[in-house]
């Protein structure tokens, strides 16, 4: 829910004005995690002391004011060894001001300084425990603890490398954070470490790196029962001394020159490096003349020596906007190729056949089981109530779709023979994160559908699916969307294999698959037309979309849009309920959108048609090209190529995308970061 990028360069000259742009850029591609107040620290000219800029607002304002602040020609002058850091916020403790804004520091000589994603839970009591020791909290956060907390510690304990303190400290604070600390005690040295929210490292080197690992450096004999020192409410008592990682020089390889970039995600690094280390809950990563190392506490019997450096496929290409005007825009419009990235490699059009690498060893096993869970949160969660009665109808077993949060609310009882699904574009959403937890606990298969190779979700699930749609930057879902629902279609499929009785079935599904891209084309050709219906809607307060059956998702999708893109009040209304109430809506002035296709349902989607234009309704239809029957009951309609019937929400999904898009756009509304919303909610 926010980015943290830290940039070092060790004996590679930059001037601190190349390392502050280096660190504006990497905080706009990260923009999308959060964008209420902005933040950078690099050090003073005269290397003594730490400058922090900080700004409300989005990055722009941010980078006109570091424009400002460092245009002297002392900042153009090269230095061979840097480390600054920087953060675009997405507030959870305190308004959004420049005061909450990190870097958050620990005292007004800004010995340590910390940028953090993520909630400190008990930061109460660490804040008692500091305040009784003469500090002064100058901010509302929870992470200005984190920095008091490490200052506290090196006043106690003069002695211990940088990396020692922050080790000490995290084995202080509860709760979920990603932090990159910088000090002027320690310059040109950077310690970052991660639990449950995510951080990466990604490593540029002149010649090839001798090495493929980063050996993990594990400490000994630790007592963990001292790290709750400050647990118990009120908690005053002098801190232990806590048990100290090992620090042999098993380090990665010297390098002469090398740059390290800490990032919330691979965009932020992928146009400097492709080289990077994702790291675990509860590493510790330091580089100190210019080596890094990574080290942990506790070493359990099944963790690695080493981390792994991978290398990233993405292009910078695909996190550029192109020739399009907002990355919402990009991603719609990216779907034809999207949906084929899905199914590349896994669907054999010709041999009829699906193979889906990340679960096939589990089939046997899902097979087995008692009932299927689909859990997600938001556009994840309608991908599943837009599969569910495929998934019933192939695989024949009970499928229950929960929201993650009610999910976890109701305390749902779980057993060793469910199978449950976690749905999640970043696979780091919070409350689909504690769903997965709490399932894996009680001894469920963990199947993981998401987008982010290396996410927590994808780490903690036994298996699964990557829905291979290219990196989402829009806020709001789009091209995700269409790939969990193709990603849970293929499951499906799966499951059906060797069913006899459903052979032909699944045929007509394949063959559908694929026409899709061709069909997602056509479709993507009404936007003209859903720019000019966008007129007529966008000065309105509401609009209600309505269908069944395999669309009832598209207008939970379509109506969530609207309302994340447009601040426009919108509902997906399932049309079998309007007599039961939302009839009641209906005059001659409301808005609405229906769904009417030739499916099993039509006749009753028929029937809502006529009840809305019966109370002077006059909807704008999705219908099937060519349906001239149902084109009569209105003047506006938008026209979908035909598919089979649990594929169509694929296809009708897509006008609703536009639609958003454009009433937004009317509406002057930032469609790339709607107000109050981050693209990965990693709190509850
Ligand atoms: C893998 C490769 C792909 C290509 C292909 C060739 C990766 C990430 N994918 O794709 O690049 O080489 O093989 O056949 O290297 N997983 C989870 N949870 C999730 C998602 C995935 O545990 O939420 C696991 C999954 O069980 C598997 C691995 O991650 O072990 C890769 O999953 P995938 O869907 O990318 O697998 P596949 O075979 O399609
Ligand atoms: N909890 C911290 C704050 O409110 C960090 C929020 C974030 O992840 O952006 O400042
Ligand atoms: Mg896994």
């Amino acid at each position: 829910m926010c980015g943290i990028f830290a940039y070092l360069n060790y004996l590679t000259p930059k001037s601190r004005q190349e390392v502050l742009d280096l660190l504006v850029t990497g905080l706009k591609r990260l923009e999308y995690r959060g964008y209420d107040s902005t933040g950078v620290a690099i050090d003073s000219l005269d290397n003594k002391d730490i400058v922090m800029v900080k700004r409300t607002g989005k990055v722009k304002v941010l980078e006109d004011a570091i424009k400002e602040h460092f245009s002297g020609g002392e900042y153009s002058e090269p230095v061979l060894t840097h480390m600054g850091i920087a953060h675009t916020r997405w507030a959870t403790h305190g308004v959004p001001c420049e005061r909450n804004s990190h870097p958050q520091r620990s005292d007004e000589g800004n010995s340590f300084v910390v940028v953090h994603n993520g909630i400190i839970t008990n930061y109460n009591d660490v804040k008692t425990f500091l305040s009784k020791k003469g500090y002064e909290f100058e901010s509302e956060t929870d992470t200005e603890v984190f920095a008091k907390l490490v200052h506290h510690l090196w006043k106690k304990h003069p002695n211990y490398s940088f990396r020692e303190l922050v080790e000490q400290a995290i084995q202080q604070v509860e709760g979920a954070f990603a932090i990159a600390v910088k000090s002027k005690h320690f310059p040109g040295e950077c310690v970052a470490s991660r639990r449950s929210s995510p951080l990466l490292v990604g490593i540029k080197t002149k010649t090839r790196l001798a090495t493929d690992h980063i050996p993990i450096l594990y400490g000994k004999d630790v007592d963990s029962s001292k790290a709750s020192e400050l647990r118990p409410h009120g908690q005053t008592r002098e801190l232990p001394v806590l048990p100290r990682s090992d620090s042999t020089s098993e380090f990665m390889p010297e390098q002469k020159e090398v740059e390290y970039f800490f990032a919330s995600d691979a965009s932020a690094v992928i146009e400097h490096t492709n080289r990077v280390i994702y790291l675990e809950d509860d590493d510790v990563a330091a580089v100190r003349n210019g080596i890094l190392s990574i080290h942990r506490l506790k070493k359990s019997l099944d963790d690695p020596h080493a981390r792994e450096i991978t290398t990233l496929k993405m292009e910078i290409q695909q996190i550029m906007k192109g020739n399009y005007e907002y990355f919402m825009q990009k991603e719609i419009f990216e779907q034809p190729d999207s949906v084929v990235n899905t199914m590349r490699g896994r669907v054999r059009f010709d041999g009829q056949s699906i193979v889906l690498g990340g679960i096939k060893d589990y089939i046997p096993e899902i097979k087995r089981c008692r009932r299927l869970m689909l859990i997600g949160c938001g556009t994840s969660y309608h991908s599943a109530v837009a599969t569910r009665q495929l998934l019933e109808e192939l695989t024949e077993l009970p499928v229950m779709v929960e929201l993650a949060s009610d999910f976890l609310d109701r305390n749902t009882p779980i057993f060793r023979d469910d199978v449950c699904f976690f749905i999640s574009q970043s696979g780091e959403t919070a409350d689909t994160l504690m769903a997965l937890r709490y399932c894996k606990q009680r001894g469920a298969l963990i199947v993981g559908i998401t987008n982010t190779v290396g996410s927590s979700i994808c780490r903690e699930s036994h298996c699964g699916v990557h829905i291979n749609a290219g990196p989402e930057i829009g806020v709001a879902s789009t091209k995700a969307y269409t790939s969990q629902f193709i990603s849970l279609v293929m499951f499906a499929l799966v499951m059906s294999e060797d069913r006899l009785s459903l052979q032909q079935r699944r045929l007509e599904i394949l063959q559908g698959l694929s026409k899709l891209a061709e069909q997602i084309r056509e479709v993507l050709k009404l936007d003209n037309k859903v720019r000019e219906l966008a007129k007529d809607l966008y000065q309105h307060k509401s609009l209600l979309i309505m269908g069944r059956g395999y669309n009832f998702a598209t207008c939970l999708e379509g109506a969530l849009k609207v309302k994340e893109l447009t601040y426009m009040h919108s509902e997906g209304i399932m049309a079998g309920e309007l007599k039961h109430g939302p009839l009641a809506l209906v005059d001659d002035s409301m808005p609405v959108l229906m769904i009417v296709l030739r499916d099993p349902v039509y006749v009753k989607c028929m029937n809502a048609l006529q009840q809305v234009t019966s109370r002077k309704g006059c909807p704008i239809i999705i219908c099937e090209e060519g349906d001239e029957e149902t084109k009569t009951f209105s003047s506006r309609h938008l026209e979908i190529p035909r598919t089979v019937d649990c594929l169509q929400g694929i296809l009708t999904v897509i006008p609703m995308q536009l639609l958003s898009y454009h009433i937004a756009v009317l509406r002057g509304c930032d469609v790339d970061c709607p107000r109050n919303l981050a693209k990965s909610v990693t709190v509850e």
